[in-house]
């Protein structure tokens, strides 16, 4: 029998009879028909058993202690894997605590599915009080880039087609997906139940830029004197590493990582603009974007920072900007020549558009840049080599360093205040999509979550640094990670609070609000799991823990401790606090 044609279903009182297939099959077996073989959640009504079902049907089921951190897990799968990241959570608090990952999906457009039970929908419209009750359909829409709610077996399959759709084409983005308690219960007909799967195909299509966009941003580039690439994570998402990496050497212009493009070319590149940024964004004249807003991480295209002399001025720079959404483009200022499509399709346009001819930029540029980068290099390289006691972020960091330096395919996710900027500055990134952040919102709390999704996605090993507030918010999922013996190495740069631990209370009653308990021992949280905790007081005490950390495979969560002092407020976005803004 053909799997589109309906199967026959036994008369009553046949001994033959029909095999059936439930809700929770009919979801499992549309995943995995689609690849997606691993959920990211966390167990209870009405989805306990999906979670085991799930896991019996072979398919990877990584249980949390918190559905923020195993949404977050499963954002950043999304990104480095290009395929939905699936959460799965219970209803109304359950999907609650998963949202904040949901929202955090859609805004650094990584795709990812958040899977929520609910209640019925008779009950929920009458508003008449079921157990976890919420019309999460409703609270999800405004920050999913698209949501969906499936009430009827033979639907599950169009329903998870049309979300793993809407998370990977085009721009990608959090989707929710409401599946009510009833619906796993229902049954049908196997073969039919089957046959209403969907394989996606095609489900990113390549969206190939105009040509006429193609020469106009030609035409822009060959004009350029002081040419500069900007290379966002939206590059890094788009897996196309080998032409990127061809645009870059073969134009010989320079260029700049946001923060997760680190690596997407070796940070040690000799065309890499990193130590030179603020020299290069004000002096550019054309700048070419790749996956990368105007939004605030770039000053908006605007003042200071790209050359414009008063607040609200803007540099004079042109654009291109490569860009998957066509909306993006004159977000924040004028951009001359957008460039819609997908990236691997306009990085190779241009590629093409090359072959007419073209001459690198002049070595005035390229010479004022080199100038300015071995000035800063060998800054930081007397600022690295000096040995304070207690340690401050920067001999912490000279060892991470040089651990990431040994370990290029190792997985580092990094959030903190300080501890994230020292690190995005300090720790040099040689491969794609190893170096995972705090996106585009700058949020806590993606550390563990992080740490989890990159050791299941890619195998090997990661190393987390974190602040010691930002390692809070997930800290619970030390326990997630001993469970699955991740080969997770989590390094707490510990200075005792938000940005500083010498905060105090003006009038002396409580601990200031930036100021944790002194002297914390993290490690021993790990410790409490059956992982390996070590307290690192010097450089050289870190570096044999995370060598050894490394070589052991073992969950391991080191207690840095860092100079209290050594943070500043906000770390490099002291401008954002409206009391600084203020003095601006
Ligand atoms: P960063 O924070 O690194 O500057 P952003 O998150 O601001 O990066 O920008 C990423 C951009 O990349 C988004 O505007 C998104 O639409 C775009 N993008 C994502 N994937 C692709 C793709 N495959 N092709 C083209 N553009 C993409
Ligand atoms: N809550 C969330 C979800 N995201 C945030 N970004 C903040 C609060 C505010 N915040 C920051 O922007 S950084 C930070 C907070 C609380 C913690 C900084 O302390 P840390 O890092 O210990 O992690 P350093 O090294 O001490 O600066
Ligand atoms: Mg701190």
């Amino acid at each position: 029998m053909g799997t589109n044609e309906a199967p026959v279903i036994a008369a009553a009182g046949d001994a033959q009879t029909t095999e059936m297939i439930d809700g929770f099959h009919l979801v499992i077996e549309a995943l995995k028909l689609n690849g997606l073989n691993t959920i990211y959640g966390l167990p209870g009504i009405p989805i306990t058993d999906l979670t085991r079902k799930a896991q019996a049907a072979n398919m990877r089921m990584i249980a949390f202690r918190h559905e923020q951190n195993a949404g977050y897990a499963a954002s950043i799968a999304g990104f480095v894997t290009k395929q939905p990241g699936i959460c799965l959570t219970v209803s109304a608090p359950g999907f609650l605590n998963g949202l904040n990952a949901l929202a955090h999906a859609t805004v650094n457009c990584f795709p990812m599915i958040l899977i929520s039970g609910s209640s019925e929908r008779e009950i929920v419209d009458l508003q008449q009080g079921d157990y976890e009750e919420m019309d999460q359909l409703a609270v999800a829409k405004p920050v999913a880039k698209a949501a969906f709610r499936v009430l009827h077996a033979e639907d599950i399959g169009v329903g998870i087609a049309r979300a793993i759709r809407a998370a990977v084409s085009g721009r990608p983005g959090g989707v929710y997906l409401d599946l009510p308690a009833k619906l796993f219960a229902q049954s049908m007909p196997a073969a039919a139940g089957r046959a209403s799967l969907i394989k996606v195909v095609d489900p990113a299509p390549a969206q190939i830029p105009a040509p006429d966009a193609i020469a106009r941003a030609m035409d822009l580039l060959k004009s350029a004197k002081k040419p500069l690439i900007l290379l966002g994570k939206g590059a890094a998402y788009a897996q196309c590493d080998a032409d990127i990496r061809e645009l870059v050497e073969k134009t010989g212009i320079p260029y700049l990582p946001m923060s997760m493009a680190k690596g997407l070319l070796p940070d040690t590149h000799e065309q890499c603009a990193s130590a030179a940024r603020s020299y290069v964004l004000p002096e550019a004249d054309v700048v070419v974007l790749i996956g990368a807003r105007l939004n605030w991480l770039l000053s908006h295209g605007k003042g200071k920072t790209w050359g414009g002399k008063g607040h609200k001025d803007w540099g004079g720079q042109k654009f291109i900007q490569i860009d998957i959404s066509p909306q993006e483009a004159d977000s924040n200022v004028r951009i001359d020549a957008p460039l819609v499509g997908d990236i691997g399709s306009c990085v190779s346009a241009l590629l093409a558009g090359m072959k007419s001819g073209w001459t690198k930029p002049s070595a005035e540029w390229i010479g004022a840049i080199n100038d300015k980068k071995t000035k800063n290099v060998a800054k930081m390289a007397e600022t690295l080599a000096k040995d304070p006691s207690p340690m401050n972020f920067h001999s912490a960091l000279n060892v991470v360093r040089d651990i990431v330096k040994a370990n290029p395919d190792a997985m580092l996710v990094n959030e903190g205040a300080n501890a994230l900027d020292f690190t995005r500055s300090i720790v040099d990134l040689y491969k794609p999509r190893k170096r995972i952040d705090v996106g585009t919102w700058g949020i806590m709390g993606v550390g563990m979550g992080y740490c989890v999704a990159a050791a299941v996605e890619t195998g090997g090993q990661v190393i987390a640094i974190e602040g010691d507030s930002a390692f809070g918010f997930s800290g619970m999922e030390v326990e997630t990670i001993c469970r699955y013996n991740l080969p997770v190495c989590i390094v707490i740069m510990n200075n005792n609070g938000v940005y500083k631990g010498t905060d105090v209370d003006p009038t002396g009653r409580d601990p200031a609000p930036t100021v944790f308990v002194k002297g914390a021992r993290y490690d021993k949280l790990m410790e409490a799991f059956g992982g390996v905790g070590v307290h690192a007081t010097t450089p050289a005490e870190l570096r044999k823990a995370m060598e050894e950390a490394i070589r052991s495979k073992k969950p391991t969560l080191i207690n840095a401790v860092i100079d209290e002092t050594a943070g500043t407020e906000s770390g490099r976005i002291t401008s954002l606090n409206p009391s600084a803004a203020k003095k601006n």
